[in-house]
């Protein structure tokens, strides 16, 4: 898979891929991952990558000029409707469609290339999101200062369900969220520590009641603390 991103902070992402599975997929050729300066698509004098609202108001809204230079270095087309299969441009925004695992699985099965827009917090000229833009998506109800952040999120939760992205001893099918419950608590050695036992049940050997256990646990928590996963829709919603 091919991942650009685009952002007027280049610098944010510097060392951020640098590490775990996503240094991995890069080093087996599984992602071809770069990152773009939107003020290297300028042609202006200044290199102007944002302006001031038609209307009025606070802050500087994202030009559209260079985005679209953008895309159609790295997409071909800037328009949406002649991209190549498998090509997907995604802005991220606050006002997108919530990014969750399954949303993850879909970019990770369907897309060969993602182009990723970091908006900022004042925003994104309308015309790329109308035309350039085939996903808007958020990360959370929650502000950031700018889609970098999210970009981040994205990619790492997407590269590591590539095919290979995982190390043998891992596997996708065995994360929380895959079925649908939170991960039940770990423990390692010492058995003891500052009077603190682990259950006796993980020490038995009997495998049978480990999971048994386990699986118990992940549901109590689950309950607990998020009862909006235990939907019967599996969506993980
Ligand atoms: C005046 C700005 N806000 C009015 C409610 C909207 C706003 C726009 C842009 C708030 C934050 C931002 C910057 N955030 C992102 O670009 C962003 C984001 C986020 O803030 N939360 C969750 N996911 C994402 S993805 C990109």
């Amino acid at each position: 898979m091919k991942i650009d991103i685009l952002t007027i902070f280049p610098e944010f992402f510097k060392e951020v891929f640098d590490f775990g599975i996503i240094r991995r997929a890069k080093l087996a050729n599984i992602v071809d991952l770069n990152v773009h300066d939107i003020r290297e698509f300028t042609t202006d004098k200044h290199r102007m990558t944002d302006d001031r609202p038609f209307g009025g108001g606070d802050g500087m809204v994202l030009k559209p000029e260079p985005i679209f230079a953008a895309i159609e270095k790295l997409v071909g087309t800037s328009d949406r409707e002649n991209y190549p299969s498998g090509t997907k441009v995604i802005l991220l925004s606050p006002q997108g469609r919530v990014f969750k695992q399954a949303v993850a699985r879909e970019f990770a099965e369907e897309a060969t290339h993602l182009v990723l827009i970091c908006g900022r917090y004042e925003g994104v000229d309308e015309r790329v999101n109308e035309t350039l833009v085939t996903d808007e998506i958020s990360i959370g109800d929650y502000v950031l200062s700018g889609g970098e952040p999210a970009a981040v999120v994205l990619t790492d939760a997407v590269v590591r369900l590539l095919p290979d992205a995982l190390g043998s001893d891992t596997s996708a099918e065995n994360d929380s969220f895959s079925d649908g419950l939170l991960d039940c608590p770990h423990y390692t050695r010492p058995a003891e520590f500052r009077g603190m036992k682990v259950p006796e049940v993980l020490l038995n050997g009997n495998h049978a009641e480990i999971e048994k256990w386990r699986k118990g646990k992940a549901l109590e928590k689950t309950t607990a603390i998020r009862k909006d996963l235990l939907g019967a829709n599996g969506e993980c919603e």
